[in-house]
Protein backbone atom coordinates (compact mmCIF):
# COMPACT_ATOMS: atom_id res chain seq x y z
CA UNK A 1 0.00 0.00 0.00
CA UNK A 2 1.21 3.66 -0.90
CA UNK A 3 0.84 6.13 1.59
CA UNK A 4 1.49 10.03 1.40
CA UNK A 5 2.45 10.79 5.02
CA UNK A 6 1.66 14.62 5.46
CA UNK A 7 4.09 16.68 8.13
CA UNK A 8 3.47 19.67 9.26
CA UNK A 9 6.08 22.35 10.20
CA UNK A 10 5.54 21.93 13.46
CA UNK A 11 5.36 18.22 13.61
CA UNK A 12 9.68 17.22 13.43
CA UNK A 13 9.86 14.53 15.51
CA UNK A 14 11.21 11.14 13.76
CA UNK A 15 8.49 9.01 16.22
CA UNK A 16 5.80 10.98 15.11
CA UNK A 17 2.60 9.23 15.03
CA UNK A 18 2.30 9.50 11.17
CA UNK A 19 5.80 8.00 10.52
CA UNK A 20 5.79 5.31 12.98
CA UNK A 21 4.90 2.66 10.39
CA UNK A 22 6.64 4.39 7.22
CA UNK A 23 7.16 2.05 4.27
CA UNK A 24 10.17 3.67 2.55
CA UNK A 25 9.69 1.30 -0.58
CA UNK A 26 6.38 2.57 -1.36
CA UNK A 27 5.46 5.83 1.02
CA UNK A 28 6.46 9.64 0.36
CA UNK A 29 7.10 12.05 2.85
CA UNK A 30 5.13 15.16 2.07
CA UNK A 31 6.21 18.89 3.13
CA UNK A 32 5.20 21.96 2.48
CA UNK A 33 5.98 25.66 2.88
CA UNK A 34 2.95 27.26 2.28
CA UNK A 35 1.70 31.42 2.03
CA UNK A 36 -1.35 31.12 4.08
CA UNK A 37 0.54 29.17 6.69
CA UNK A 38 3.15 31.73 6.60
CA UNK A 39 0.73 34.90 6.70
CA UNK A 40 -2.73 33.89 8.61
CA UNK A 41 -0.91 36.06 11.18
CA UNK A 42 1.90 37.99 10.22
CA UNK A 43 4.48 35.71 12.59
CA UNK A 44 7.93 37.37 13.71
CA UNK A 45 10.09 36.78 10.93
CA UNK A 46 12.55 34.43 12.97
CA UNK A 47 9.82 32.53 13.77
CA UNK A 48 9.13 31.94 10.04
CA UNK A 49 13.06 31.15 9.29
CA UNK A 50 13.20 28.91 12.17
CA UNK A 51 10.33 26.86 10.76
CA UNK A 52 11.11 26.65 7.12
CA UNK A 53 14.48 25.93 8.06
CA UNK A 54 13.96 23.26 10.64
CA UNK A 55 11.64 21.89 8.13
CA UNK A 56 14.42 21.95 5.38
CA UNK A 57 16.74 20.16 7.67
CA UNK A 58 14.39 17.41 8.62
CA UNK A 59 13.49 16.64 4.94
CA UNK A 60 17.57 16.15 4.47
CA UNK A 61 17.49 14.27 7.29
CA UNK A 62 14.66 11.83 6.21
CA UNK A 63 16.28 11.82 2.42
CA UNK A 64 19.45 10.33 4.28
CA UNK A 65 17.72 7.57 5.75
CA UNK A 66 16.56 6.51 2.29
CA UNK A 67 12.97 8.30 2.48
CA UNK A 68 11.28 9.58 -0.04
CA UNK A 69 10.65 13.51 0.58
CA UNK A 70 8.37 15.68 -1.89
CA UNK A 71 9.54 19.15 -0.34
CA UNK A 72 7.63 21.64 -1.85
CA UNK A 73 9.30 25.30 -1.46
CA UNK A 74 7.84 28.40 -0.85
CA UNK A 75 8.80 30.16 -3.77
CA UNK A 76 8.52 27.22 -5.96
CA UNK A 77 6.46 28.62 -9.10
CA UNK A 78 3.42 25.84 -8.78
CA UNK A 79 3.21 26.48 -5.26
CA UNK A 80 -0.87 26.55 -4.28
CA UNK A 81 -0.22 28.07 -1.26
CA UNK A 82 -2.25 26.21 1.53
CA UNK A 83 -2.61 22.84 2.73
CA UNK A 84 -5.36 21.66 1.21
CA UNK A 85 -3.94 22.64 -2.24
CA UNK A 86 -1.15 21.18 -1.88
CA UNK A 87 -2.27 18.07 -0.29
CA UNK A 88 -4.55 17.62 -3.82
CA UNK A 89 -1.33 18.61 -5.97
CA UNK A 90 0.73 16.02 -3.73
CA UNK A 91 -2.15 13.08 -4.40
CA UNK A 92 -2.72 13.97 -8.19
CA UNK A 93 1.68 13.57 -8.40
CA UNK A 94 1.78 9.67 -6.30
CA UNK A 95 -1.59 8.44 -6.63
CA UNK A 96 -1.36 7.35 -3.16
CA UNK A 97 -3.95 4.75 -1.86
CA UNK A 98 -4.36 6.50 1.79
CA UNK A 99 -2.59 9.77 3.16
CA UNK A 100 -2.23 9.98 6.70
CA UNK A 101 -1.57 12.86 9.04
CA UNK A 102 -0.86 13.53 12.84
CA UNK A 103 -3.39 15.92 14.54
CA UNK A 104 -2.59 19.56 14.28
CA UNK A 105 -1.74 21.78 16.90
CA UNK A 106 -4.25 24.39 15.48
CA UNK A 107 -8.53 23.96 15.87
CA UNK A 108 -8.28 25.39 13.06
CA UNK A 109 -6.32 23.10 10.50
CA UNK A 110 -8.37 20.41 12.21
CA UNK A 111 -10.99 21.69 10.72
CA UNK A 112 -9.49 21.81 7.46
CA UNK A 113 -7.82 18.22 7.96
CA UNK A 114 -11.68 16.71 8.32
CA UNK A 115 -12.64 19.13 5.34
CA UNK A 116 -9.90 16.61 3.59
CA UNK A 117 -11.68 13.49 4.43
CA UNK A 118 -14.79 14.68 2.62
CA UNK A 119 -12.79 16.41 -0.16
CA UNK A 120 -10.02 14.73 -0.98
CA UNK A 121 -9.69 11.65 -2.36
CA UNK A 122 -7.94 8.69 -0.84
CA UNK A 123 -8.90 8.05 2.89
CA UNK A 124 -7.44 10.20 5.57
CA UNK A 125 -6.44 8.94 8.87
CA UNK A 126 -5.59 11.55 11.51
CA UNK A 127 -3.59 10.33 14.33
CA UNK A 128 -3.82 11.33 17.61
CA UNK A 129 -0.31 13.63 18.48
CA UNK A 130 2.07 11.20 20.61
CA UNK A 131 4.03 13.71 21.57
CA UNK A 132 2.25 14.90 24.59
CA UNK A 133 2.48 12.80 27.92
CA UNK A 134 -1.63 13.32 28.45
CA UNK A 135 -3.77 11.88 25.78
CA UNK A 136 -6.78 14.52 25.36
CA UNK A 137 -8.91 11.65 26.30
CA UNK A 138 -6.65 11.35 29.26
CA UNK A 139 -6.99 15.20 30.16
CA UNK A 140 -11.12 15.11 29.85
CA UNK A 141 -11.60 12.44 31.67
CA UNK A 142 -9.25 13.95 34.83
CA UNK A 143 -11.56 17.10 33.89
CA UNK A 144 -14.38 15.03 34.19
CA UNK A 145 -17.13 17.11 35.79
CA UNK A 146 -14.83 18.95 38.06
CA UNK A 147 -15.98 22.98 38.19
CA UNK A 148 -12.43 23.91 38.68
CA UNK A 149 -9.49 22.72 36.44
CA UNK A 150 -6.65 23.95 38.72
CA UNK A 151 -3.27 22.67 36.99
CA UNK A 152 -1.80 22.24 40.55
CA UNK A 153 -3.88 19.01 40.58
CA UNK A 154 -2.97 17.96 36.99
CA UNK A 155 0.33 18.03 38.05
CA UNK A 156 0.12 15.65 40.85
CA UNK A 157 -1.72 13.11 38.25
CA UNK A 158 1.31 13.85 35.85
CA UNK A 159 4.25 13.66 38.10
CA UNK A 160 2.65 9.93 39.60
CA UNK A 161 1.90 9.09 35.53
CA UNK A 162 5.08 9.87 34.53
CA UNK A 163 7.40 8.68 37.99
CA UNK A 164 9.26 12.01 37.80
CA UNK A 165 10.55 13.14 40.62
CA UNK A 166 8.59 10.44 42.66
CA UNK A 167 9.86 7.54 45.01
CA UNK A 168 7.73 4.62 46.22
CA UNK A 169 4.36 6.42 44.83
CA UNK A 170 5.10 9.93 47.16
CA UNK A 171 7.23 12.90 45.48
CA UNK A 172 10.68 13.70 46.42
CA UNK A 173 11.60 16.01 49.34
CA UNK A 174 8.32 15.41 50.95
CA UNK A 175 6.05 18.17 48.99
CA UNK A 176 4.71 18.45 45.15
CA UNK A 177 5.92 22.18 44.77
CA UNK A 178 8.51 24.45 45.59
CA UNK A 179 7.47 27.56 43.76
CA UNK A 180 7.83 29.89 47.13
CA UNK A 181 11.61 29.20 46.79
CA UNK A 182 11.75 30.72 43.48
CA UNK A 183 10.65 34.34 43.61
CA UNK A 184 14.18 35.49 44.44
CA UNK A 185 15.40 39.27 43.21
CA UNK A 186 18.20 39.19 40.93
CA UNK A 187 21.48 40.22 43.12
CA UNK A 188 23.38 42.77 40.78
CA UNK A 189 26.81 40.93 41.20
CA UNK A 190 25.00 37.13 39.82
CA UNK A 191 26.43 36.08 36.16
CA UNK A 192 23.75 35.51 34.08
CA UNK A 193 25.72 32.44 31.45
CA UNK A 194 26.24 33.27 27.93
CA UNK A 195 23.62 31.17 25.70
CA UNK A 196 24.52 29.30 23.16
CA UNK A 197 23.85 30.68 19.48
CA UNK A 198 23.69 28.68 16.32
CA UNK A 199 26.23 30.25 13.26
CA UNK A 200 23.55 29.73 10.09
CA UNK A 201 24.66 26.93 7.45
CA UNK A 202 23.93 26.97 3.52
CA UNK A 203 20.58 25.84 4.04
CA UNK A 204 19.58 28.48 7.30
CA UNK A 205 20.96 31.23 5.01
CA UNK A 206 19.04 30.78 2.09
CA UNK A 207 15.75 30.66 4.27
CA UNK A 208 16.61 33.86 5.71
CA UNK A 209 17.06 35.51 2.39
CA UNK A 210 13.98 34.31 1.38
CA UNK A 211 12.63 35.32 4.54
CA UNK A 212 13.90 39.03 4.19
CA UNK A 213 12.59 38.68 0.53
CA UNK A 214 8.91 38.18 0.94
CA UNK A 215 8.13 39.15 4.57
CA UNK A 216 9.86 41.96 5.10
CA UNK A 217 6.89 43.95 6.35
CA UNK A 218 6.30 41.17 9.21
CA UNK A 219 7.28 42.45 13.20
CA UNK A 220 10.82 41.82 14.19
CA UNK A 221 14.71 41.53 13.49
CA UNK A 222 15.48 38.65 11.59
CA UNK A 223 18.86 38.91 12.26
CA UNK A 224 21.11 38.02 14.24
CA UNK A 225 19.64 34.49 13.92
CA UNK A 226 20.85 32.11 16.59
CA UNK A 227 18.15 29.74 17.13
CA UNK A 228 19.23 26.04 16.78
CA UNK A 229 17.23 24.29 13.48
CA UNK A 230 18.54 20.41 13.79
CA UNK A 231 18.12 17.75 16.31
CA UNK A 232 21.32 17.93 17.07
CA UNK A 233 21.52 21.23 17.97
CA UNK A 234 18.79 21.75 20.13
CA UNK A 235 19.95 18.96 21.98
CA UNK A 236 23.10 20.59 22.55
CA UNK A 237 21.06 23.91 23.77
CA UNK A 238 19.56 21.51 26.21
CA UNK A 239 23.00 20.44 27.20
CA UNK A 240 24.03 24.50 27.66
CA UNK A 241 21.00 25.16 29.68
CA UNK A 242 21.00 21.80 31.95
CA UNK A 243 24.76 22.41 33.05
CA UNK A 244 25.00 26.52 33.25
CA UNK A 245 21.61 27.70 33.32
CA UNK A 246 19.43 25.19 35.02
CA UNK A 247 21.23 25.15 39.00
CA UNK A 248 19.65 28.82 38.93
CA UNK A 249 16.60 28.38 37.19
CA UNK A 250 14.58 28.41 40.38
CA UNK A 251 15.86 30.73 42.46
CA UNK A 252 15.47 33.86 39.98
CA UNK A 253 12.76 32.11 37.90
CA UNK A 254 10.64 35.20 38.57
CA UNK A 255 13.51 38.12 38.04
CA UNK A 256 13.88 40.70 34.73
CA UNK A 257 16.96 42.22 34.04
CA UNK A 258 17.50 45.13 31.24
CA UNK A 259 19.42 43.73 28.83
CA UNK A 260 19.08 40.09 29.50
CA UNK A 261 15.95 38.13 27.69
CA UNK A 262 16.84 35.10 28.90
CA UNK A 263 18.55 35.05 32.31
CA UNK A 264 18.22 31.54 33.97
CA UNK A 265 15.69 30.19 31.43
CA UNK A 266 15.90 27.20 29.13
CA UNK A 267 15.06 28.80 25.90
CA UNK A 268 14.34 25.93 24.73
CA UNK A 269 10.10 26.52 23.98
CA UNK A 270 10.39 26.57 20.21
CA UNK A 271 12.32 23.52 19.87
CA UNK A 272 9.82 21.43 21.90
CA UNK A 273 6.84 22.88 20.01
CA UNK A 274 8.03 21.80 16.77
CA UNK A 275 9.25 18.93 17.67
CA UNK A 276 12.96 18.98 17.89
CA UNK A 277 12.97 18.06 21.50
CA UNK A 278 10.78 15.96 23.54
CA UNK A 279 9.15 16.66 27.03
CA UNK A 280 9.96 13.69 27.94
CA UNK A 281 13.82 13.86 27.44
CA UNK A 282 14.20 17.74 28.13
CA UNK A 283 12.66 16.22 31.83
CA UNK A 284 14.42 13.36 31.91
CA UNK A 285 17.51 15.56 31.76
CA UNK A 286 16.89 17.65 34.50
CA UNK A 287 15.80 15.01 36.57
CA UNK A 288 19.27 13.21 36.14
CA UNK A 289 20.89 16.31 37.24
CA UNK A 290 19.20 16.40 40.72
CA UNK A 291 19.80 12.44 41.18
CA UNK A 292 23.08 13.31 40.73
CA UNK A 293 24.00 16.11 42.52
CA UNK A 294 24.20 19.13 40.73
CA UNK A 295 21.24 20.88 40.30
CA UNK A 296 18.72 21.47 43.91
CA UNK A 297 15.46 20.17 43.86
CA UNK A 298 13.72 23.30 44.09
CA UNK A 299 15.46 23.95 40.29
CA UNK A 300 14.12 20.65 38.78
CA UNK A 301 11.03 20.93 40.36
CA UNK A 302 10.46 24.12 38.81
CA UNK A 303 11.34 23.00 35.61
CA UNK A 304 9.71 19.93 35.47
CA UNK A 305 6.05 21.54 36.69
CA UNK A 306 6.41 23.78 33.74
CA UNK A 307 6.79 21.17 31.31
CA UNK A 308 4.77 18.08 32.36
CA UNK A 309 2.21 20.53 34.79
CA UNK A 310 1.74 23.98 32.55
CA UNK A 311 2.44 22.31 29.09
CA UNK A 312 0.22 19.42 29.34
CA UNK A 313 -2.64 21.33 31.11
CA UNK A 314 -2.83 23.80 28.74
CA UNK A 315 -2.79 21.61 25.61
CA UNK A 316 -5.41 19.44 27.33
CA UNK A 317 -7.39 22.36 28.13
CA UNK A 318 -7.46 24.26 24.15
CA UNK A 319 -8.79 20.33 23.15
CA UNK A 320 -11.02 20.05 26.07
CA UNK A 321 -12.98 23.70 25.34
CA UNK A 322 -12.42 24.63 21.63
CA UNK A 323 -13.62 26.30 19.96
CA UNK A 324 -16.02 28.17 22.20
CA UNK A 325 -13.23 28.70 24.39
CA UNK A 326 -11.34 31.48 22.16
CA UNK A 327 -15.00 32.94 21.88
CA UNK A 328 -15.61 34.53 25.64
CA UNK A 329 -14.49 37.82 27.19
CA UNK A 330 -15.63 37.00 30.71
CA UNK A 331 -14.93 41.27 31.95
CA UNK A 332 -16.03 42.49 28.52
CA UNK A 333 -12.73 43.74 27.09
CA UNK A 334 -12.69 45.77 24.11
CA UNK A 335 -10.09 48.47 24.11
CA UNK A 336 -7.56 48.28 20.82
CA UNK A 337 -4.37 47.18 21.50
CA UNK A 338 -1.96 50.22 21.41
CA UNK A 339 0.46 50.60 18.75
CA UNK A 340 3.54 50.83 21.02
CA UNK A 341 3.39 46.92 21.21
CA UNK A 342 4.62 46.50 17.67
CA UNK A 343 6.51 49.83 18.12
CA UNK A 344 8.02 49.78 21.43
CA UNK A 345 7.39 53.09 21.90
CA UNK A 346 6.08 54.18 25.30
CA UNK A 347 7.37 56.34 28.38
CA UNK A 348 7.07 52.83 30.44
CA UNK A 349 10.41 51.45 30.13
CA UNK A 350 9.02 47.73 31.25
CA UNK A 351 6.68 47.59 28.32
CA UNK A 352 9.59 49.23 25.94
CA UNK A 353 12.07 46.79 27.69
CA UNK A 354 10.10 43.62 26.51
CA UNK A 355 8.85 44.70 23.45
CA UNK A 356 12.49 45.20 22.49
CA UNK A 357 13.60 42.10 24.02
CA UNK A 358 10.48 40.36 21.82
CA UNK A 359 11.47 42.35 18.39
CA UNK A 360 14.92 41.38 18.80
CA UNK A 361 15.35 37.71 19.65
CA UNK A 362 10.94 36.75 19.09
CA UNK A 363 11.24 35.76 22.77
CA UNK A 364 10.49 36.81 26.05
CA UNK A 365 10.47 34.80 28.81
CA UNK A 366 7.37 33.96 31.08
CA UNK A 367 7.06 36.53 33.61
CA UNK A 368 7.65 39.44 31.28
CA UNK A 369 4.95 37.41 29.13
CA UNK A 370 2.97 37.23 32.05
CA UNK A 371 3.46 40.20 34.64
CA UNK A 372 4.53 42.82 32.21
CA UNK A 373 3.03 42.38 28.61
CA UNK A 374 -0.11 40.69 30.12
CA UNK A 375 -0.43 42.26 33.07
CA UNK A 376 -0.80 45.82 31.57
CA UNK A 377 -2.93 44.09 28.51
CA UNK A 378 -5.31 42.91 31.60
CA UNK A 379 -5.72 46.39 33.63
CA UNK A 380 -6.30 48.22 30.31
CA UNK A 381 -8.81 46.13 29.50
CA UNK A 382 -7.55 45.34 26.15
CA UNK A 383 -9.44 43.65 23.42
CA UNK A 384 -9.02 39.40 24.00
CA UNK A 385 -8.55 39.00 20.23
CA UNK A 386 -6.38 41.75 19.65
CA UNK A 387 -3.89 40.64 21.72
CA UNK A 388 -4.17 36.96 21.36
CA UNK A 389 -3.13 37.76 17.64
CA UNK A 390 0.05 39.58 19.06
CA UNK A 391 1.09 36.94 21.17
CA UNK A 392 0.86 34.11 18.61
CA UNK A 393 2.73 36.70 15.90
CA UNK A 394 5.63 37.87 18.23
CA UNK A 395 6.90 34.47 19.73
CA UNK A 396 9.37 32.23 17.89
CA UNK A 397 6.98 29.32 20.24
CA UNK A 398 3.99 30.37 19.57
CA UNK A 399 0.93 28.07 18.24
CA UNK A 400 -2.73 28.41 19.34
CA UNK A 401 -2.63 25.17 21.68
CA UNK A 402 -0.50 27.26 24.28
CA UNK A 403 -0.77 30.37 23.65
CA UNK A 404 -4.43 30.77 23.55
CA UNK A 405 -5.06 29.62 26.95
CA UNK A 406 -2.10 31.46 28.16
CA UNK A 407 -3.45 34.69 26.94
CA UNK A 408 -7.09 34.30 26.94
CA UNK A 409 -7.49 31.93 30.19
CA UNK A 410 -4.08 33.05 32.52
CA UNK A 411 -3.32 37.18 30.80
CA UNK A 412 -6.97 38.00 30.23
CA UNK A 413 -9.04 36.15 32.56
CA UNK A 414 -11.55 36.21 29.49
CA UNK A 415 -12.47 32.71 30.30
CA UNK A 416 -14.30 33.89 33.86
CA UNK A 417 -11.72 31.39 35.82
CA UNK A 418 -11.82 28.20 33.76
CA UNK A 419 -7.89 28.25 33.98
CA UNK A 420 -6.83 30.81 36.62
CA UNK A 421 -7.93 31.49 40.11
CA UNK A 422 -7.95 34.82 39.98
CA UNK A 423 -7.06 37.49 37.62
CA UNK A 424 -3.18 38.18 37.49
CA UNK A 425 -3.91 41.84 37.72
CA UNK A 426 -0.45 43.81 39.87
CA UNK A 427 0.81 47.10 40.32
CA UNK A 428 4.04 49.01 39.99
CA UNK A 429 5.18 47.41 42.77
CA UNK A 430 5.60 43.74 41.63
CA UNK A 431 7.65 44.68 38.62
CA UNK A 432 10.05 47.68 40.76
CA UNK A 433 10.31 44.27 43.33
CA UNK A 434 11.34 41.61 40.04
CA UNK A 435 13.29 44.06 37.75
CA UNK A 436 15.52 47.33 37.25
CA UNK A 437 13.03 48.61 34.67
CA UNK A 438 12.02 51.16 37.36
CA UNK A 439 14.64 52.49 37.97
CA UNK A 440 14.97 54.06 34.29
CA UNK A 441 11.70 54.69 34.32
CA UNK A 442 9.76 58.05 33.20
CA UNK A 443 7.15 56.88 35.96
CA UNK A 444 7.60 56.45 39.90
CA UNK A 445 6.49 53.22 40.75
CA UNK A 446 6.35 54.44 44.49
CA UNK A 447 4.40 57.83 43.11
CA UNK A 448 0.13 56.78 43.46
CA UNK A 449 -1.53 59.48 41.38
CA UNK A 450 -0.75 62.29 38.95
CA UNK A 451 1.50 62.79 36.11
CA UNK A 452 4.72 61.16 37.71
CA UNK A 453 2.70 57.69 38.80
CA UNK A 454 3.51 54.29 37.39
CA UNK A 455 0.48 53.74 35.21
CA UNK A 456 0.71 50.12 36.72
CA UNK A 457 -0.79 51.93 40.34
CA UNK A 458 -3.46 53.49 39.08
CA UNK A 459 -5.10 51.01 36.11
CA UNK A 460 -4.63 47.93 38.83
CA UNK A 461 -6.93 49.87 40.50
CA UNK A 462 -9.32 51.07 37.86
CA UNK A 463 -9.11 47.87 36.84
CA UNK A 464 -10.68 46.66 40.18
CA UNK A 465 -13.30 48.81 40.13
CA UNK A 466 -14.53 48.76 36.73
CA UNK A 467 -14.58 44.51 37.33
CA UNK A 468 -15.97 44.89 41.73
CA UNK A 469 -19.07 43.43 40.66
CA UNK A 470 -17.38 40.90 38.32
CA UNK A 471 -15.35 39.38 41.20
CA UNK A 472 -16.86 39.96 44.00
CA UNK A 473 -17.53 36.52 44.22
CA UNK A 474 -14.28 35.00 43.73
CA UNK A 475 -12.81 34.53 47.48
CA UNK A 476 -9.39 34.55 45.94
CA UNK A 477 -10.26 38.73 45.20
CA UNK A 478 -11.33 38.97 48.94
CA UNK A 479 -8.86 41.07 50.33
CA UNK A 480 -8.26 43.35 47.28
CA UNK A 481 -11.40 44.39 47.01
CA UNK A 482 -12.02 44.63 50.84
CA UNK A 483 -8.71 47.47 50.36
CA UNK A 484 -11.43 49.00 47.76
CA UNK A 485 -14.44 49.23 49.41
CA UNK A 486 -12.42 51.08 52.43
CA UNK A 487 -11.15 53.68 49.72
CA UNK A 488 -12.23 57.32 49.67
CA UNK A 489 -13.95 58.60 47.26
CA UNK A 490 -11.92 61.19 46.43
CA UNK A 491 -9.20 58.51 45.84
CA UNK A 492 -11.51 56.84 43.80
CA UNK A 493 -12.05 59.65 41.57
CA UNK A 494 -8.71 60.59 41.15
CA UNK A 495 -7.79 56.87 40.29
CA UNK A 496 -10.55 57.15 37.64
CA UNK A 497 -9.46 60.33 36.33
CA UNK A 498 -5.79 59.20 35.97
CA UNK A 499 -6.93 55.85 34.20
CA UNK A 500 -9.06 58.16 31.87
CA UNK A 501 -6.38 60.68 31.26
CA UNK A 502 -3.16 57.98 30.37
CA UNK A 503 -5.91 55.34 28.46
CA UNK A 504 -6.96 58.38 26.33
CA UNK A 505 -3.31 59.10 25.14
CA UNK A 506 -2.78 55.03 24.23
CA UNK A 507 -2.59 55.73 20.19
CA UNK A 508 -3.84 52.24 18.19
CA UNK A 509 -4.01 51.64 15.01
CA UNK A 510 -6.84 48.93 15.41
CA UNK A 511 -9.19 51.81 16.65
P1 LIG B 1 11.18 28.20 30.76
O1 LIG B 1 10.74 29.30 31.63
O2 LIG B 1 12.60 27.80 30.89
O3 LIG B 1 10.23 26.95 31.04
C1 LIG B 1 10.53 25.65 30.53
C2 LIG B 1 9.47 25.14 29.61
O4 LIG B 1 8.24 25.00 30.29
C3 LIG B 1 9.15 26.00 28.40
O5 LIG B 1 10.07 25.78 27.36
C4 LIG B 1 7.76 25.57 28.05
O6 LIG B 1 7.77 24.45 27.20
C5 LIG B 1 7.17 25.15 29.38
N1 LIG B 1 6.24 26.16 29.93
C6 LIG B 1 6.49 27.03 30.92
N2 LIG B 1 5.39 27.74 31.22
C7 LIG B 1 4.44 27.34 30.37
C8 LIG B 1 3.08 27.71 30.17
N3 LIG B 1 2.48 28.64 30.91
N4 LIG B 1 2.42 27.11 29.18
C9 LIG B 1 2.99 26.17 28.42
N5 LIG B 1 4.27 25.77 28.57
C10 LIG B 1 4.98 26.34 29.54
N6 LIG B 1 4.69 29.13 25.67
C11 LIG B 1 4.82 28.63 24.44
O7 LIG B 1 5.48 27.62 24.24
N7 LIG B 1 4.18 29.22 23.37
C12 LIG B 1 3.42 30.34 23.53
O8 LIG B 1 2.87 30.83 22.56
C13 LIG B 1 3.31 30.89 24.83
N8 LIG B 1 2.57 32.01 25.04
C14 LIG B 1 2.48 32.52 26.30
C15 LIG B 1 1.71 33.66 26.51
C16 LIG B 1 1.57 34.20 27.78
C17 LIG B 1 0.71 35.38 28.01
C18 LIG B 1 2.22 33.58 28.87
C19 LIG B 1 2.06 34.14 30.24
C20 LIG B 1 2.99 32.45 28.67
C21 LIG B 1 3.12 31.90 27.40
N9 LIG B 1 3.89 30.75 27.17
C22 LIG B 1 3.98 30.24 25.91
C23 LIG B 1 4.50 30.02 28.30
C24 LIG B 1 5.93 30.44 28.65
O9 LIG B 1 6.00 31.82 28.84
C25 LIG B 1 6.92 30.01 27.58
O10 LIG B 1 6.78 28.62 27.34
C26 LIG B 1 8.34 30.25 28.03
O11 LIG B 1 8.54 31.62 28.28
C27 LIG B 1 9.30 29.74 26.98
O12 LIG B 1 10.61 30.04 27.34
P2 LIG B 1 11.60 28.97 27.97
O13 LIG B 1 11.75 27.80 27.07
O14 LIG B 1 12.84 29.72 28.32
O15 LIG B 1 10.81 28.55 29.26
C1 LIG C 1 3.88 28.49 11.67
C2 LIG C 1 4.04 27.85 10.33
C3 LIG C 1 4.49 28.61 9.26
C4 LIG C 1 4.91 30.03 9.42
N1 LIG C 1 4.59 28.09 8.03
C5 LIG C 1 4.33 26.78 7.84
C6 LIG C 1 4.43 26.18 6.55
O1 LIG C 1 4.71 26.84 5.56
N2 LIG C 1 4.21 24.86 6.45
C7 LIG C 1 3.88 24.09 7.51
O2 LIG C 1 3.74 22.88 7.36
N3 LIG C 1 3.71 24.65 8.73
C8 LIG C 1 3.93 25.96 8.92
N4 LIG C 1 3.76 26.52 10.13
C9 LIG C 1 3.27 25.67 11.23
C10 LIG C 1 1.75 25.50 11.12
O3 LIG C 1 1.14 26.78 11.22
C11 LIG C 1 1.26 24.55 12.19
O4 LIG C 1 1.61 23.26 11.83
C12 LIG C 1 -0.22 24.65 12.38
O5 LIG C 1 -0.54 25.88 12.95
C13 LIG C 1 -0.76 23.54 13.29
O6 LIG C 1 -0.18 23.63 14.57
FE1 LIG D 1 6.99 49.96 34.47
FE2 LIG D 1 5.88 51.57 36.30
FE3 LIG D 1 8.33 50.62 36.68
FE4 LIG D 1 7.90 52.42 34.78
S1 LIG D 1 7.65 52.72 36.97
S2 LIG D 1 9.13 50.56 34.59
S3 LIG D 1 5.86 51.85 34.05
S4 LIG D 1 6.45 49.44 36.56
Amino acid sequence: MKTLRLLLGDQLTRSIASLTDLDPDHDVVLMVEVWEEATYVRHHKQKIAFLFSAMRHFAEALRAEGISVDYVRLDDAENAGSFGAELARAVARHAPDRVVVTEPGEWRVLQMMRDWREELGPPVEIRDDNRFLATKAEFAAWAGAKKQLRMEFFYREMRRKTGFLMEGGEPVGGQWNFDAENRKALPKSLRVPPRRRFEPDAITREVLALVARRFGNHFGDLEPFGWAVTRADALEALRVFVDEALPTFGDYQDAMKTGEPFLFHAVLSPYLNAGLLTAEEVCRAAEREWREGRAPLNAVEGFVRQIIGWREYVRGLYWLKMPAYADTNALSATRPLPDFYWTGETEMNCLAQCVSDTRRHAYAHHIQRLMVLGNFALIAGLSPSQVEEWYLVVFADAYEWVELPNVHGMILYADGGVLASKPYAASGAYIDRMSDYCAACAYDPKVKEGARACPFNYLYWNFLMENEGRLAGNPRMGMPLRTLSKMSDARRAAIREDSARFLAGLRSSYA
